[in-house]
């Protein structure tokens, strides 16, 4: 991104029409600013009623000016805050003034980068701001407010320290390797390395559930044609969203609808029935059909009851890659009688009875998705986590358990530290502490101007 010593502006509040509008300034020519544009400083943190004055004098607009000195402030710079009218013309004015007076147009997340180049906030934080302004519930949002207030890099940070402590135990247990004390097999290695294991395990469900929470868990419903596919997405979705006809094949494109379950959002994607088909348009359908359950994070298998017997549905899977999780949707049980309700396979798959006609059992399925989403109404420890974050995780993860192998089993001591060291290096990325370059530019241009 630019130059740090430059002074940004923007305008922080939505665009189009409001009660008050925001122009924000940050960097070393903001008291130069204060001083043209309001014909005086300001004291710092104190809210000053103004004029906002053009260069021959006349008045742009009046309002409040908030000036904020470095370091105190958001980016660690100094800042100024002015709070004028809401219209896009006169904000339109006031911009041009104070970029006249020497500042440039900031760019998305630029203040919020400054935050972080200055240490106000880590990288996790940083985005949390982010994913406060675009939280789509209100689950998200307070969640998001923990990450802000530093929850999951806390957690982060603890991780470090378990991973150096485990270093310095083993780097002291080599160098006592000459004496008769075997540290290496001792119960102590094998307590700290259980709990740095149970630490990334629990980190990495909470953050996945963090993830879940802001970006919706993918369900791509799949089966042979009148299963009752269409049914069901229109019974989750509570409207008539996709087309459903007695004739075998009638949903032929991919439709997608997001709903809300408890706050948290999920993708539902209706497909083509799996079937072979000489009907060139049923067969783009279906191939869209198998593609969009390799974008699955969970496949609902829609089997009608009728057939469930008999049918060997099981087969139609053998499309479906083994790491996306299954569940049976054993629907129409209106028309066997069967009773509804949630069973386990033999293979110990979820299997579900309902009736997507009816509705009934269907909270049987609402509260299994949600507990795949690893929703729990009394944890208030979430706190919203993004894919990337994920990624980092399991891969410091896997250094962790490669290095401990070199360790355990070759008494590989070099190796081991080298794995222990790209397993810290990898958990430092979600803090921002050893981000590359290019993904800091990336996340922070996903940001709104003005943040
Ligand atoms: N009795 C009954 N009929 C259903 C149920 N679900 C779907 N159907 C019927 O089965 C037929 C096919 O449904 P549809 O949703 O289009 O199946 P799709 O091809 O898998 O999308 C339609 O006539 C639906 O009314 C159900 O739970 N009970
Ligand atoms: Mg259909």
């Amino acid at each position: 991104m630019s130059n740090n010593n430059d002074t940004i502006a923007a305008v922080a509040t939505a665009s189009g029409r409001g009660g008050i509008g925001i122009i924000r300034v940050s960097g070393p020519k903001t008291q130069k600013i204060i001083e043209k544009l309001l014909g005086s400083q300001i004291p710092a943190r104190q809210a000053c009623f103004r004029l906002f004055k053009e260069h021959d004098d006349t008045t742009i607009d009046s309002g409040l000016a908030l000036y904020f000195k470095s370091p105190a402030s958001y980016t660690g710079e100094d800042t100024l805050e002015l709070q004028g009218h809401g219209g896009p013309v006169v904000l339109d004015m006031l911009l041009k003034r104070v970029l006249a007076l020497g500042a440039r147009l900031a760019e998305p997340g630029e203040f919020t980068q400054r935050a972080f180049l200055n240490n106000k906030l880590d990288l996790a934080q940083a985005e949390a701001v982010a994913d406060i302004i675009d939280a789509g519930t209100s689950a998200a949002a307070v969640s998001a407010q923990r990450s802000l207030a530093g929850a999951f890099s806390q957690h982060i940070d603890d991780l470090q320290r378990q991973l150096t402590h485990l270093r310095l135990y083993v780097e002291s247990a080599i160098d006592f390797s000459d004496e008769d004390i075997d540290f290496l097999a001792g119960d102590e290695l094998k307590k700290i390395i259980a709990d740095l294991q149970k630490a990334f395990k629990k980190l990495s469900e909470t953050a996945k559930q963090g993830s879940l929470l802001r970006d919706g868990m993918t369900v791509v419903l799949a089966g042979k044609p009148n299963a009752g596919k269409s049914s069901l997405l229109n019974a989750l979705a509570q409207r008539d969203t996709a087309i459903v006809t007695e004739v075998a094949g009638t949903t032929r494109d991919i439709l997608t609808e997001k709903i809300q379950i408890d706050g948290m959002p999920v993708h539902i994607i209706d497909t083509a029935g799996l079937r072979e088909t000489s009907d060139i348009i049923e067969q783009e359908g279906v191939k869209r059909a198998k593609q969009a359950i390799l974008t699955a994070d969970q496949v609902l298998l829609v089997v009608d009851d009728q057939e469930s017997q008999t049918e060997d549905y099981l087969s139609l899977l053998q499309d479906v890659p083994t790491t996306i999780p299954v569940t049976v949707i054993f629907n129409k049980a209106d028309m066997t009688g069967a009773e509804v309700g949630e069973a386990s396979s033999n293979d110990g798959r979820t299997v579900i009875r309902l009736s997507a006609k009816y509705g009934d059992g269907l909270n049987i399925l609402t509260k299994h998705l949600k507990t795949l989403m690893g929703f729990n109404p009394e944890e208030k420890n979430i706190f919203l986590a993004r894919r990337r974050h994920l990624d980092a995780l399991a891969r410091s993860n896997k250094f962790l358990n490669e290095g401990i192998e070199q360790l355990l089993s070759y008494q590989a001591g070099e190796l081991f530290a080298e794995d222990l060291r790209l397993a810290q290096s990898a958990l430092s990325e979600i803090t921002g502490k050893m981000t590359p370059d290019d993904l800091l530019g990336e996340i922070f241009s996903s940001f709104c101007i003005g943040k």
